[in-house]
């Protein structure tokens, strides 16, 4: 418990020095501007030059925003339930559908384990209900990923213990494939702060490319990314829709993301295949943009996080 403790405080640092500092988080979904720039070796951009959307922290850091506060309530052991307070104190009951659905509930461990994104039910008094999303004892992050009708996309965040026997896993080395299921997943880019960076997962089985992946939420894939240190959240869509008469349904999905810092992020990407949805995790390090300087020992290697070491095991 003592790590867990000590990371949330950590994280309530991080959090300040962001606010201070830095802006942009929320993940681009389909604007082109960061595309347009070719100086490769340009200063890093400042956040009025990404769109104005500089006076935005990552989603998922605040527990409240523009009027709107994530407010958990009593459930069941092992399952959550929360409500979302609006700007008149009273409970939201009307949401836009985003992605098929109201609201997208994600839960992850504040060690990056047991990822879940699930999807509550709306009661008629404004509370969301789920059952058994927390897999387990730990410290654990809630991130309720929603848009209030009349406003605009919010994702909150709020700590949650479950009480019990806490075994701290770190954080896996940095790699681009994993398995999940019977399925191979790789994946192909790197993302690098305060640019748009495109990352493409290639979902394979048995050595063949799966080529019939289901449209899942309206999409073949959603992939969301959780900063190592803070949980800084990133819900990330992908470069095209199905039936958009240009997007296929495998063995490849891409992305488009921005990711707010460098460091290590935790890349959790959903697919549907056989009815079923599933789940590939992959660690990634952000790298800054190659400027000339701090020349890294392990080689010219394009690659980006892959041949990295082990960030994981930074926190001691
Ligand atoms: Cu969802």
């Amino acid at each position: 418990m003592r790590t867990v403790t000590r990371l949330a405080g950590f994280a309530v640092g991080l959090a300040a020095v962001f606010g201070a500092t830095y802006g942009v988080g929320r993940v681009v979904d389909t604007a082109p501007a960061a595309e347009s720039r070719h100086d490769d070796a340009a200063t890093t951009p400042t956040a009025d030059e990404r769109g104005g959307t500089g006076d935005r922290l990552p989603g998922g850091l605040l527990v409240s925003e523009h009027g709107y506060t994530l407010e958990p309530v009593d459930a069941p052991a092992g399952g959550f339930a929360f409500r979302i307070a609006g700007p008149d104190g009273r409970p939201v009951t009307r949401y836009d559908v985003a992605h098929d659905k109201q609201m997208h509930l994600i839960v992850a461990r504040r060690d990056l384990s047991g990822f879940r994104h699930v999807h509550p039910e709306l009661a008629p008094d404004g509370t969301w209900r789920v059952d058994t999303p927390l897999a387990g004892p730990g410290q654990w992050r809630a991130f309720a990923d929603f848009t209030p009708t009349g406003g605009e996309p919010l994702t909150l965040g709020v700590d949650v213990t479950v009480p019990g026997e806490l075994t701290e896993r770190p954080l896996p080395a940095p790699a681009t494939t994993t398995t999940v299921d019977g399925y191979t997943v790789t994946l192909t880019g790197a993302p690098q702060p305060g640019r748009t960076s495109s990352l493409t997962l290639t979902v394979s089985r048995d050595g063949q490319p799966v080529t019939d992946l289901e449209p899942y939420l309206g999409a073949y894939g959603h992939l969301v990314a959780l900063r190592q240190g803070d949980l800084a959240y990133l819900h990330v869509h992908p470069d095209g829709t199905p039936g958009d008469g240009r997007t296929r349904p495998g063995p490849a999905v891409t992305f488009l993301a921005e990711v707010p810092s460098t460091g290590s992020y935790r890349l959790y990407l959903d697919f549907q295949h056989g009815g079923r949805v599933h789940t590939a995790e992959f660690t990634v390090v952000a790298d800054a943009a190659p400027t000339g300087d701090a020349p890294t020992p392990s080689g010219p290697a394009p690659t980006g996080g892959a041949d990295h070491g082990t960030p994981g095991h930074g926190h001691n």
